[in-house]
């Protein structure tokens, strides 16, 4: 393994643009559960039962009811190594982007300045009908399924992320895409990479010949295209990464 290690830093070391493409179990050891693992969020609760559109329609007090234990939880935990040592990655490469699919607002509190959140984050929301947004960062949610604060609006908030069916921002995707098809490098850290378009990611820094390096305890659908494939937890494999 340490031979990969070395590998993988020395393809780091050389990147002129490096992009970190990050999913649920970057914030595992942070104690925020992830998706699809024995233990995952999508065990207890059907993923088109809480994460649509429609089910939000159907019942926005349980919807809401998840959204905000995972909001609770978000403030609750804290960063944990792995987020840090993306942060020290930042700091050592001009050109460079973290693409989140979480929303658990993490990678911010670890001090990551240059992050896309593809998929939302779990401290905002916004009303479906005025588009009135707020952060929540501060803490916790009003009542049970928040109205708008506008006076003249009788609109519902919603948080503000991603659900299945809904449509990416269209300008993040953009420059996502557009920064893994010029990347020299993309660290791909704790994701199953089946959850689309965001898990195209990797696959356009591959056609453009990046190297690809995988932090995963377990093969996910990006380890086959993964020039290392660097198996354990984030917390322990990304400071390995960066040390000095
Ligand atoms: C769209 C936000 C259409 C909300 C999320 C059939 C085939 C292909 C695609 C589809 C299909 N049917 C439907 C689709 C499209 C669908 C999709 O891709 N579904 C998948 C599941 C098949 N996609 C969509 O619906 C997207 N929208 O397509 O719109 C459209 C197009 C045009 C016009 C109009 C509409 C929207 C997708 C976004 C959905 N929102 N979340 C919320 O979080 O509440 S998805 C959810 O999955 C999270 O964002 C999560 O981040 C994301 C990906 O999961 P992962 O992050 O990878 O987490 P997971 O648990 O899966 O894996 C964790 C990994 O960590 C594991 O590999 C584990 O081994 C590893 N790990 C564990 N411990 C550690 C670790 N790694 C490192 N260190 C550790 N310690
Ligand atoms: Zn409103």
């Amino acid at each position: 393994m340490q031979d990969k290690i070395q590998k993988a830093r020395d393809a780091i070391a050389r990147a002129e643009k490096l992009l970190v493409f990050t999913g649920a179990g970057i914030s595992k050891e942070s104690g925020v559960p992830t998706f699809r693992e024995a233990d995952g969020l999508w065990e207890k609760f059907k993923a088109e039962d809480f994460a649509t559109l429609d089910a939000f329609k159907r019942n926005p007090r349980e919807v809401w009811k998840w959204y905000r234990e995972r909001r609770a939880l978000a403030l609750k935990v804290k960063p944990n190594p792995a987020h840090y040592a993306v942060v020290r990655l930042e700091e050592a490469h001009e050109d460079f982007l973290v693409a989140t699919q979480n929303i658990d607002n993490l990678h911010q509190r670890a001090g990551a300045k240059k992050v896309l959140e593809l998929h939302g984050n779990i401290m905002h929301s916004y009303c479906m009908k005025c588009g009135h947004l707020v952060d929540e960062s501060a803490g916790e949610l009003p009542g049970e399924v928040p109205s708008c604060p506008c006076e003249d609006c009788d609109g519902l908030m919603r948080p503000k992320v991603v659900w299945f069916g809904e449509q990416l921002d269209p300008h993040d995707l953009e420059r996502s895409f557009q920064f893994a098809s010029e990347c020299d490098c993309c660290i791909v850290i704790g994701t199953s990479g089946l959850v689309y378009p965001a898990a195209q990611i990797p696959f356009l820094a591959r056609r453009n010949d990046a190297t690809i390096i995988d932090v995963n305890p377990e093969p996910s659908a990006i380890t086959p295209i993964a020039d290392y494939f660097l198996a354990g937890p984030a917390g322990q494999i990304m400071p390995r990464l960066v040390e000095e």
